[in-house]
């Protein structure tokens, strides 16, 4: 996903809620989610949401179990995922050492829609877990190299930027960018979210600039002033730069 395009996630056109979906993702609760319906092992499946920013999903709740299963539902219409689609939960590091998914009769309390018995590590080399197509998209865990659909989850990040999107004459999109004048620090940024975090995390952070300098390169700039109480000289429009209040 380009920088534009998390921006428009993290923007959104409804006041209430400053998030949107990139386009074909769905909105359940604070992520977005997305059908892969093309079968693919589970480690291409990782790697077609890793290059959306997403994760393969993984349902925490009952709700967010019933959403997906539904969106599966929805996409495969009228006949369902068949042999069913990828999630996030693996064992691939150590056997028996799930990540993402507790087992059965933890302690912790988490959701967990493991089948009857699963995991059982069948035939030695089961580590990564999928819902399946029947019995409430029970989870069982099977070889990673099966062909499964899958479903990625991007998460939203949690806070309401206080901003707009100003479409030029062109068509294009103007964002506004403090000058230098304001910066309080300047790093790497793996995009906004991450310079979004940054400026949250910062006392004195107010704004920020992220400037994507190509070849997955980004510039994160933490200001002390927010844009919307920025002097005019303050403020210049760059090419691919995006500032944000926070
Ligand atoms: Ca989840
Ligand atoms: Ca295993």
């Amino acid at each position: 996903m380009d920088v534009l395009s998390v921006l428009l996630l993290m923007a959104g056109f409804e006041a209430s809620v400053a998030t949107v979906c990139p386009m074909g993702w769905h909105r359940y609760g604070k992520a977005c989610y997305f059908v892969i319906k093309e079968l693919n092992t589970w480690y291409k499946a990782k790697s077609i949401c890793a290059a959306s920013h997403a994760s393969l999903a993984v349902p925490n709740s009952l709700e967010e179990q019933t959403f997906i299963l539904e969106l599966l539902q929805l996409e495969f219409n009228p006949d369902g995922p068949g042999n069913g689609a990828w999630i996030g939960c693996n064992d691939i590091d150590k056997e028996g050492d799930w990540q993402n998914c507790p087992l059965r009769g933890n302690d912790t309390n988490a959701y967990q829609n493991w089948s009857e018995g699963k995991p059982d590590n069948r035939h030695f080399a089961a580590d990564c877990a999928m819902m399946g197509d029947w019995r409430k998209g029970e989870w069982g865990d099977q070889f990673c190299t099966n062909l499964r659909y899958a479903t990625c989850e991007l998460a939203i990040i949690d806070y309401d930027p206080l901003f707009c999107l100003q479409i030029g004459s062109d068509g294009r999109i103007i964002s506004p960018c403090l000058t230098d004048n304001h910066v309080l620090m300047e790093l790497q940024a793996q995009g906004l979210v991450s310079c979004g975090k940054a400026c949250l995390s910062h006392p004195k952070c107010s704004s920020f600039n992220l400037k994507d300098q190509g070849q997955g390169k980004m510039v994160c700039k933490l200001n002390d002033l927010a844009l919307q109480n920025a002097a005019k000289e303050d403020v210049v429009e760059i090419e691919n730069c995006y500032g944000l209040d926070l």
